[in-house]
């Protein structure tokens, strides 16, 4: 059956991979699934066709015969289930891997979304230069707490599983920041998950539609 994603027909992002598309992506190339994309442009997403799709107007979904699903967590449960090689056999590591899942999405991404929205949104507020450091130590207090639970290993928990696709891709939106640098044994994790073939080839992937729509026409 044909998987089909959505994404932004333009992202904002500047072609680095930080729209949540590309963890669908890459997770699909894990577990060696092909799969089509829809594009989609900021109006069109905010449009009764899409709305059914994703009641909160965003990308990515995911579709696949009747089954259409949004939120990038549930996305990649799912590709991980259906399919070998994002969760282990054995029914506790396979629990731990997901509570992995739940911990980037849930414990580690609010903060660092926060930072986003200061940086990005914020700016310009008046309260923002003040506000900026408690925002900041928010997040260093989550890497503080991660960078010791992984210590020396490659992984999270054992082999790479859909946990650490998770956490990798969260952990990714911090790297324009600098603050990831402050944690070496982070930074690393974070290189190891960009270094997979599979997360390069849905890098360049979504790569190549931010090149062709910045593409000048004529
Ligand atoms: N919880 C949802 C999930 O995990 O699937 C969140 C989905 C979401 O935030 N989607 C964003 C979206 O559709 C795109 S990824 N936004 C449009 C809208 O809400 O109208 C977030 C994102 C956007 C831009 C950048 N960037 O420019 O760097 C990075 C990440």
């Amino acid at each position: 059956m044909t998987i089909t994603i959505t994404a932004f027909e333009r992202s904002p992002d500047g072609g680095k991979g930080l729209a949540r598309d590309t963890r669908v992506r890459w997770a699909l190339e894990e577990v060696g699934q092909p799969y089509e994309v829809r594009l989609v442009s900021f109006r069109a997403m905010k449009e009764p066709a899409h709305l059914a799709l994703h009641p909160f107007g965003q990308i990515p979904t995911y579709e696949e015969g009747d089954l259409a699903l949004f939120e990038t967590g549930a996305i990649v449960f799912h590709i991980a289930e259906r399919h070998g090689g994002l969760l282990p056999a054995d029914a506790n590591a396979r629990a731990r891997a997901v509570t992995w899942m739940f911990a980037a999405v849930n414990t580690i991404e609010p903060p660092i979304l926060e930072l986003a929205t200061a940086n990005l949104l914020e700016g310009d507020k008046p309260w923002n230069k003040e506000r900026l450091p408690l925002v900041e130590e928010r997040v260093r207090h989550r890497l503080d707490q991660l960078s010791a639970r992984l210590g020396d290993a490659s992984w999270l928990d054992g082999a790479f599983s859909a946990g650490d696709l998770m956490m990798v891709s969260v952990l990714l939106r911090l790297k324009s920041s600098g603050i990831l640098d402050e944690y070496p044994t982070l930074a690393a994790y974070v290189a190891r998950g960009e270094a997979r073939p599979s997360y390069k080839r849905a890098f360049d992937a979504q790569l190549a539609v931010y090149t062709a729509s910045h593409r000048p026409v004529g």
